[in-house]
């Protein structure tokens, strides 16, 4: 790996050529990060070296292309290990993304160790991922959902969660930065709440990983999920991280090829980790791009790219609630990149279309965390979310923009 350069924003918007073109005879200006961010140069082109050089099926062959498929794959695992800072590969999970890796745990997990009257903690600022799943599986079961509150600025209630976290709590899921709000959770002091407790920490870290440093070691958490299209990968991949005894413990989510040892009509045995959690020919260039996009991020200037979005956080939050018709949504003291907001009497769709116009993209509706809306009264709002390629003039772009949207509406 090379030195990471200091941070230079110009210099980081070359390596995304999707950045450098006109959207409505306007130059484009990108604040849906926390959807889906874009892919550098770097990652791109490691997806076309690697299906146009060495791409094959991985694990199955002894032909040269199976073999180099298979080393790229599983350089992969090692970069997301490293990435999180995990003790073994083994215990590096691919998935699709998040989703997934959140219904993995709910399956498996929940199979072995959640039973009827157990208790599943959960927060009021989750994504639906992190909801439905939970719900299907104590309909199923007769496990019990239960609910941290939110305040008004959209932190935690920790005095409901030092509650609500007790001894028939099996297992605590929560976000490590909500993608509505922003909120960095103290998910510190909640694992140390749960584990008091003899229950698993699951983090959805899909908002975290492109903007914190994330050590699952020093977190002390159980498992830990992301998604390959929000750290600047492709779609179609993310990563499981989970304790290894307790993966050891858990049953197979699904059943089909390499997940297996051996196979007979009666009798199957399972394949170690991290194969027995990988049903299936996996998504290996999805992998391999995201072992890319893991190489990139390392090798940026990551406090310098912090304090960058920092500052643009802070610049866009500061010029938005100067504007007297704009109500932000979600003001915790400790936030990641995202601005969340409504306008009086203006529905977040027209906003959205009419900056749409001017050339700039961003999120509008729930965001897949319908019950944050609720507890705001609100059906949906505008997100601008940020990312290391972003600038403050893309900041006076969106504000000049909320003006033509207030001009238009008198
Ligand atoms: N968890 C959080 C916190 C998310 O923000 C998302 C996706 C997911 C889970 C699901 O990830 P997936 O990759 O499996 O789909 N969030 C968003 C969003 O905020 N806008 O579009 C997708």
């Amino acid at each position: 790996m090379s030195s990471p350069q200091a941070f230079d924003v110009q210099a980081i918007r070359k390596d995304f050529p999707i950045l450098d073109q006109q959207i409505r005879g306007r130059s484009l200006v990108y604040l849906d990060s926390a959807a889906s961010a874009q892919k550098p140069r770097q990652v791109l082109d490691a997806i076309r070296q690697f299906d146009a050089s060495d791409y094959s099926n991985v694990h199955r062959g002894v032909h040269t292309l199976s073999q180099r498929a298979t080393e790229a794959y599983e350089a992969a695992r090692e970069s997301a290990r490293r990435f999180l800072n995990a003790a073994k590969t083994t215990e590096i999970i691919f998935t699709r993304g998040t989703t997934e890796a959140i219904n993995l745990v709910v399956s498996s997990y929940g199979q072995r160790f959640i039973k009827e009257g157990d208790e599943i903690v959960i927060t009021h600022m989750e994504h639906h991922s992190n909801i439905v799943p939970w719900q299907m599986f104590c309909e199923r079961t007769g496990a019990v959902l239960k609910v941290i509150p939110i305040n008004d600025a959209g932190e935690l209630v920790m005095e409901e969660a030092r509650r609500l976290i007790g001894p028939k709590t099996r297992m605590v899921a929560l976000v490590h930065v909500s993608n509505a709000l922003g909120t960095i959770n103290p998910v510190e002091e909640i694992i140390e709440l749960a584990h008091a407790q003899d229950a698993a920490v699951m983090l959805d870290g899909a908002q975290a990983v492109p903007h914190l440093s994330v050590d699952v070691q020093a977190l002390g958490c159980d498992f830990y999920a992301f998604s390959g299209h929000k750290l600047f990968g492709p779609t179609g991949i993310g990563v499981l991280y989970g304790r290894e005894s307790l993966l050891n413990a858990m049953p197979p989510y699904q059943g089909g090829g390499e997940m297996i040892s051996s196979v007979t009509f009666d009798k199957t045995v399972f394949n170690e980790l991290p194969a027995k959690f990988e049903a299936g020919t996996p998504n290996i260039t999805g992998a391999v791009g995201l072992g890319a996009a893991i190489e990139y991020f390392e090798g940026l200037d990551l406090e310098g790219a912090a304090a960058h979005e920092h500052e643009l956080l802070v610049y866009a939050s500061e010029a938005l609630a100067a504007i007297p018709a704009v109500r932000l949504v979600g003001t915790a003291s400790n936030k990641a990149s995202v601005v969340s907001f409504v306008i009086d009497n203006i529905h977040p769709h027209d906003v959205g279309t009419i900056l749409d116009q001017e050339g700039i993209a961003v999120r509008v509706g729930h965001h897949c965390a319908q019950p944050v809306m609720d507890r705001y009264q609100i059906p949906a709002t505008v997100r601008a979310s940020l990312a290391i390629y972003n600038t403050k003039d893309e900041i006076d772009r969106l504000v000049a923009g909320i003006q033509t949207v207030l001009d238009l509406f008198g």
